[in-house]
């Protein structure tokens, strides 16, 4: 397994959007998703969601593509002896029967590699995600400026 280093602070989820939008999938429910502004060039970006299950069964994020970037993958951020590393998480995240689970700065998130084209706060980037029972389900990543938690702290749209 692929592990990558980042030599920065940890970005905290930071809470309270501004805009609220919300897609279901089956017995899923996906608030807002939601990226960063990326410079044009910028090597990577990374998505953040919400993923609700309302059904009795426990469903899996398998997959994620984009016609915004090259590659998609689902990643975990974790502090490893203070510093953060990620690792691209193969067999996707479970999305347990009544759970919720969020994809937020600092832990799992979807990652871009190879932006297509740079990010504006405003624009929309679209997000194709595949669910094991839910099937697949094409979301609108709204883009913000969200300050990192911490002043020092470096978003996620980190370099490899
Ligand atoms: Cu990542």
């Amino acid at each position: 397994m692929r592990r990558l280093l980042l030599a920065t602070a940890v970005a905290l989820a930071a809470s309270g959007a501004a805009l609220a939008h919300e897609y279901a999938a089956g017995a899923l429910r996906i608030d807002h998703p939601w990226t960063r502004p990326t410079a044009a060039g910028a090597p990577t970006a990374a998505g953040y969601m919400e993923i609700t299950n309302t059904g009795r069964t426990a469903d899996r994020l398998v997959s994620a593509s984009s016609a915004h970037a090259a590659r998609v993958e689902i990643h975990q951020s974790s502090m490893e002896g203070g510093m953060m590393r990620m690792k691209a998480l193969p067999q996707g995240v479970e999305i347990p029967a009544g759970g919720k689970v969020s994809l937020a700065p600092g832990g799992l998130h979807i990652m871009f590699f190879g932006p297509k084209a740079a990010v504006a706060s405003g624009d929309r980037i679209p997000l194709t995600l595949t669910f094991a029972k839910a099937g697949k389900v094409t979301v609108q990543l709204a883009a913000e400026s969200r300050p990192p938690a911490k002043p020092a702290a470096m978003p996620e749209t980190h370099r490899h």
